[in-house]
């Protein structure tokens, strides 16, 4: 069986459970305390020599970087409707996670990071106020982008899956997401997709 090495806070953990979850594919979780630095244990830097998470180990498989991991887990279950298989799609597809992790990523789960495990003391203000600058510059992207598209590549896929984590816990970084009505309403259509399932479940 799958196993998934993950932590219940871990957007980029929680990315790759929704699409476990949304392609109807068994796994077990294996829990990695990164509060406590399992992480950075030997055996975990085993499976990843950059000591983060998630890690997939499928048999005797083992990959990390979690976009990478939607895109093997979204082949390797392929046909199915959230890989998309025309050149097209794909190339929009791989856009959107690519977006995600240079620029949505970086900004809002960094700001998120900041004001939810770090002690006010302990942050670098002049730092957040810029990931607060870039990172609404990302969501205003996103948003014109959702004025004119239901979802990122066309239909409901792994673009979705692999941006709307840390956007949706951009509120847990002070992000203000009520102007973008776009955004609210792409929350609304994800969360009605056939097998979602939240942080928490
Ligand atoms: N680019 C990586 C980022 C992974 C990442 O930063 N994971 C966090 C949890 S969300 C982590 O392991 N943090 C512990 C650390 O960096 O020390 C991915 O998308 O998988």
């Amino acid at each position: 069986m799958i196993k998934l090495h993950d932590h219940p806070l871990s957007g980029n953990c929680y990315k790759v459970r929704l699409l476990l979850s949304q392609l109807g594919v068994p796994y077990e979780r294996v829990y990695v305390d990164i509060f406590e630095g399992e992480h950075k244990s030997a055996d975990h830097r085993e499976i990843n020599p950059n000591m983060k998470i998630p890690v997939l180990q499928d048999g005797d498989f083992t990959m990390w970087e979690s976009n990478a991991i939607l895109f093997y887990l979204g082949r390797k279950f392929a046909p199915n409707d959230l890989f998309p298989d025309d050149p097209k799609a794909f190339g929009r597809a791989s856009q959107w996670l690519f977006f995600g992790k240079t620029t949505i990523d970086p900004n809002l789960a960094l700001a998120r990071y900041f004001m939810r495990f770090l002690t006010p003391g302990n942050r670098d203000e002049s730092e957040l106020k810029r990931l607060h600058e870039e990172g609404n510059k990302a969501l205003t992207v996103l948003n014109d982008h959702l004025t004119q598209n239901e979802f990122l590549a066309g239909s409901y896929s792994i673009a979705d899956i692999g941006c709307y984590p840390y956007v949706a816990l951009s509120p847990e970084g002070n992000f203000d997401l009520t102007s973008y009505s776009e955004i609210l309403s792409w929350f609304e259509r994800i969360k009605s997709t056939p097998g979602y399932i939240g942080m928490e479940d």
